[in-house]
């Protein structure tokens, strides 16, 4: 097989990967292609924790014509008794001659050893393949099993002159229905929408999933993206009972420095769950403790919608991996307010640096991709408490 051919096989791979983007949540969205001289004899992907690995699907579509393939998995193969049998012992019963992989799995259980395991068997073993592009699929996973934190990215909504709501706190709706639409995905592919009681108060906003499912080009036919969990940082337990979330299906988590059993009591009742976790030296929700919480809950990916406060909060405590601001064609004045409320930030090098990863159009607004870069910032923070 040539390295081209090879090349072509785990692109396959990694593209079939994505069709579980929306529902393989606290597992890994992973990919597998088998190819015997030359041909795709079997392929599949993992839909759903508790349901068959890639490898697992695709051989059971080969059948006897698995025996003397290659397999191109985006994830290393597990070799762990977990909801599912190993993916090492299905591949050597179907007789697979090789396997070339994208990348190592990071969960401690596996982790190499599921490599050890193929090659001591006799399995020709290749690793690295478009390894930038699997860890791409997965970033929460990666950076929840090697540092027990989710992977964060942040969300705003802006007008040119970066402005989010009018100074009398005005601001629906800044961008296009194109736009907004890019945001349920990103929120359909979230383990967790986090927002502010903030915004909860001036907006009452859903923060669900709406969208058919045809509007999810990665999503298989009839399937149906899960609802996110809903995340209210609300210090205070400020969260009203009628707010519209808690009519919608899915649940609603409220993060609270308050611990008075007769709030909490009324806002379970209301049925929200209520976590109380220690205030931040600067006041507030400690950020840091509540994601470090939310990995323990197996939440891979966060999308933080919120307003300056909470969003310049979470990017000054380093918390913030990848910033997604959506700009649309307008003005909206310099009486409206900012993207970031950062209290501290007098001086031009304080200034907090970021590089731009993907700048593109979204209908008629752009929809800018970007993460902070300097190392002198906390950044990437592992969990340690
Ligand atoms: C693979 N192929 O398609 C996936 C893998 O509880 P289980 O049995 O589903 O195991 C989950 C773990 O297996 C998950 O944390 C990750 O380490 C690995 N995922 N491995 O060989 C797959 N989804
Ligand atoms: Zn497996």
């Amino acid at each position: 097989m040539s390295p081209d051919d090879e090349l072509r096989y785990m692109a396959r791979a990694l593209r079939i990967a994505r069709s579980g983007l929306y529902t393989t949540d606290p597992n890994p969205r992973v990919g597998c292609v088998l190819v015997r001289d030359n041909l795709v004899v079997g392929e599949g992907f993992h839909r759903r924790a508790g349901e068959p690995h890639a490898e697992r699907n695709a051989i059971d579509l080969a059948g006897d014509a698995a025996r003397g393939a290659t397999a191109f998995v985006t994830l290393e193969p597990c070799c762990h008794h977990g909801r599912t049998p190993p993916c090492t012992d299905a591949l050597l019963e179907a007789g697979i001659a090789r396997v070339v992989v994208a990348m190592e799995d990071p969960n401690p259980i596996v982790s190499g050893r599921g490599l050890r395991r193929l090659r001591a068997a006799g399995v020709e073993v290749r690793t690295g393949l478009m390894e930038q592009m699997a860890r791409a699929l997965n970033p929460g996973f990666e950076k929840r099993m090697r540092g027990g934190m989710p992977y964060v990215r942040c969300k705003l909504a802006a007008s040119l002159d970066g402005r989010t709501s009018m100074a009398s706190g005005e601001s629906v709706w800044i961008t296009s229905a194109d736009a907004r639409r890019d945001v349920h995905r990103l929120r359909a592919r979230s383990s967790a929408v986090v927002t502010g009681i903030g915004t909860v108060l001036a907006d009452n906003p859903s923060m669900n999933v709406r969208l058919s499912s045809n509007e999810f080009p990665a999503l298989w036919p009839n399937e149906r993206p899960r609802q996110p969990l809903r995340v209210v940082v609300d210090t205070h337990l400020r969260m009203p009972v009628e707010a519209r979330m808690l009519q919608l299906p899915g649940a609603t988590l409220i993060a609270t420095c308050e611990d008075s059993p007769r709030a909490i009591a009324r806002a379970n009742a209301a049925g929200a769950e209520v976590q109380v976790f220690p205030a931040a030296p600067s006041g507030g929700v400690d950020l840091h403790v509540l994601l470090c919480y939310l990995a323990e809950r197996e939440i891979n990916e966060v999308l933080i919608e919120a307003g300056p406060t909470l969003a310049g909060a979470a990017l000054q405590a380093g918390l913030v991996d990848e910033l997604l601001i959506y700009q649309a064609p307008h003005l909206m004045g310099d009486s409206a307010r900012g993207l970031f409320h950062l209290p501290g930030l007098d001086t031009m090098q304080q200034r907090i640096p970021l590089k731009f990863t993907d700048v593109r159009q979204i209908g008629i607004d752009l929809r800018l991709t970007l993460i902070p870069v300097r190392d002198d910032q906390p950044r990437n923070r592992m969990c340690e408490i």
